[in-house]
């Protein structure tokens, strides 16, 4: 199949999977030909058709597979990235429907908000924590269209990795004011602790991962931009929530967040 329809065939199939709520298989099992950097061109396609309905639009971005755990389960040595749309934004004040998602599972991260964008092809930690204005306590929730959630790397670039919803805190801090690889973190669903870790478990430090994103993203004439939410990676696995769950994560210094479902 040529190029642009198999982009167009993939990125209208997952768009599909994702409005009805239903898995498909991953498209690696049918097209050998679809490589990472194929997978990124779905995903744009992807966010481009979302975007073309007027009723949403790119708030930032988020990295993916950023635990050493993930990235060799799926036998991978680098992470890879989503794009965050507005629509994907929820809040700690009233409760996320799940009915729409496939298979949801919600991780504890870093979330960080740039003032100025992050523009070039060797940019460093103290680049990131410079051009952060804050950090904050945050959710994602990721819901993978694939079935079981099984995929390769190529098939979860192009499903968007797996983005789903977000949930930010509402208190931020400087992130220069912080050594965030020892900031401490308690993840809890209903009331229990689930996982601890700290800052480190995301590519040694959380502003590592968003530095790989914006050296990647100059390689396809992107940036991180004034403005941008990004999602730094999860600090613990991914757990399944349900309806009537309440999880939180707290994080030493910047505080926490929840969120509750229904
Ligand atoms: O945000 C994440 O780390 C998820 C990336 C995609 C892999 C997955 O769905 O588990
Ligand atoms: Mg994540």
């Amino acid at each position: 199949m040529k190029k642009t329809a198999l982009i167009e065939k993939v990125a209208t199939a997952l768009f599909e999977a994702e409005s009805t709520g239903t898995e498909v298989d991953k498209f690696t099992a049918a097209y050998s030909e679809l490589d990472a950097e194929l997978g990124y061109q779905i995903s744009e396609r992807l966010i481009e058709i979302k975007c073309e309905t007027g009723q949403t639009r790119i708030v930032g971005r988020k990295l993916g597979l950023t635990s050493e755990a993930k990235m060799k389960q799926m036998n991978v040595d680098e992470p890879c990235y989503g794009t965050l749309l507005a629509n994907m934004a929820c809040t700690e004040n009233e409760p996320i429907s799940l009915a729409n998602l496939i298979h949801p599972k919600i991780e504890p991260e870093i979330a960080f908000i740039f003032n100025r964008s992050l523009e070039g092809s060797h940019i460093t930690v103290p680049q990131v924590l410079e051009a952060a204005s804050y950090i904050a306590p945050a959710l994602e929730i990721i819901d993978s269209r694939y079935r079981h959630f099984s995929f390769t790397l190529p098939d979860v670039i192009a499903d968007n990795a797996s983005s789903s919803r977000y949930i930010i805190g509402d208190q931020f801090f400087k992130p220069t004011e912080f050594n965030l690889a020892l900031m401490g973190m308690v993840f809890k669903k209903n009331g229990k602790i689930v996982s601890t870790g700290t800052g480190a478990a995301v590519m040694g430090h959380p502003a590592r991962a968003i530095a790989w994103l914006a050296n990647k993203l100059s390689q396809s004439g992107k940036t991180i931009q004034a403005g941008d939410v990004v999602l730094s990676g999860a600090l613990a696995g991914a757990i399944d929530i349900q309806p009537n769950d309440h999880v939180s994560v707290s994080f030493d210094g910047i505080g926490s967040v929840s969120a509750s479902f229904c």
